[in-house]
């Protein structure tokens, strides 16, 4: 609700809906999935609560109730809620690309129409969590077919964004190693997706650790990677000082070399047919041949958290002695770059920039200072427009 308000009430006059930031249309289309999917998850967890307390019997066979409801309550949250943590990472990345590339982005219609698409699509696909749970097998192909068709949009935005660097001057700053680094995870888990997004293909994979493999390359590839890209991109404006390069590069390159050590060869193990969520130790005999590949994923794993103990490090040398920050390091076309850093408190202190132009019309090789917003009007002067 405080994302969507200030998105709708706060913007700085000029700011139409068409020249928001595409983090800022990602956040807000977070927002909206986040808000219209959470209810059913908590009148399930409600339900669930009274089937244990209060004697109903909502999800319990012996008193008429139907145990996959749960499944069908939860999923209905699940999915959305997938999009929920990627929107605003690959929004993120959407900003750092046209920067670091020194060109406008490729489609920012487009990107703002798919994200719009798969936002409205991902509260159709939940039952592909659920071909092998027991529901009626006919649903198999509704929502194999929007679960399919969900990779579409998202299909254009990498379009987009590999459009986005076609001839472009790309700078390998941090913030677009990062990126980068998330694009090509990002595609990787979109490709296994399809696989699992057909019926026939999940009722073998389901409940192995492709399934896994699958969900940290785009889950987590988002927040890690879509994360880091934001927080190196951002932090010179929140902190008034610059991440160190040295350090970050250590983290950018190990957190990748570990980040596919431990989770690509997951996909070989769940081909091979270990399940998730092994209670019995004597279930990994069934894959004993393979078992060198959970040897290596889980020593590279700790590989992964020491890198990222290097990332806070850098973090608060950086905070403490870090080169000072100019106001707009990056030479970026977006608003937030026009402030001082660290901005003061109102961003702009008693003056409200007005808009005239798009949010990525001025990154274009050779563009001088001139699209700096004209800076008129007091505060407060109200940010509809
Ligand atoms: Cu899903």
């Amino acid at each position: 609700m405080n994302f969507l308000t200030t998105v709708v009430t706060l913007r700085a006059p000029g700011l139409t809906v068409g020249r928001l930031p595409l983090v800022i249309w990602q956040q807000a289309t977070a927002a909206i999935l986040f808000l219209l999917s959470v209810g059913p998850l908590i009148a399930g967890a409600i339900m669930l609560l009274m089937d244990r307390l209060a004697g109903t019997g909502f999800f319990l066979p012996e008193r008429g109730g139907e145990p996959l409801l749960w499944q069908h309550l939860f999923w209905f949250f699940g999915h959305p809620e997938v999009y929920v943590v990627l929107l605003p990472a690959l929004g993120a990345v959407l900003e750092v690309f046209p920067v670091f590339s020194r060109k406008p982005i490729f489609g920012y219609r487009l990107i703002v129409w798919a994200t719009l698409v798969a936002g409205a699509l991902s509260f159709v696909v939940w039952a592909h969590h659920m071909f092998v749970s027991g529901m009626d097998p006919r649903l198999a192909m509704p929502f194999s077919i929007t679960t399919i068709l969900i990779s579409v949009p998202f299909a254009l935005a990498v379009f987009a964004m590999l459009a986005s660097l076609y001839r472009g001057s790309i700078a390998f700053e941090l913030p677009m190693l990062w990126g980068l680094g998330f694009l090509a995870m990002f595609t990787v888990g979109g490709l296994t997706g399809i696989f699992l997004g057909s019926a026939p293909a999940d009722i073998y994979l389901n409940g192995t650790y492709f399934v896994v493999a699958h969900f940290h390359y785009t889950l987590i590839s988002a927040v890690i990677f879509g994360g880091y890209a934001g927080i190196y991109y951002w932090f010179p404006k929140m902190f008034g000082r610059m991440l160190g390069t040295r350090l970050g590069h250590v983290h950018f390159w190990s957190t990748l070399v570990f980040f596919n050590l431990v989770f690509f060869p997951l996909h070989w193990i769940g081909i091979a047919g270990m399940v998730r969520r092994i209670a019995n130790p004597l279930q990994y005999d069934l894959v004993a041949p393979h078992q060198w590949i959970n040897v290596v994923s889980t020593v590279a794993l700790f590989g992964l958290i020491l890198s990222q103990l290097v990332f806070l490090l850098n973090f608060g040398l950086s905070q403490w002695r870090g080169r000072a920050a100019p106001g707009n390091p990056w030479e970026a076309a977006t608003l937030e770059w026009t402030t001082p850093s660290p901005p003061p408190h109102g961003n702009w202190g008693d003056a409200m920039p007005s808009v005239e132009r798009g949010p990525y019309e001025y990154s274009v090789p050779g563009a001088g200072r001139d699209w700096l917003p004209q800076r008129v009007g007091a505060a407060g002067a109200g940010g509809r427009s």
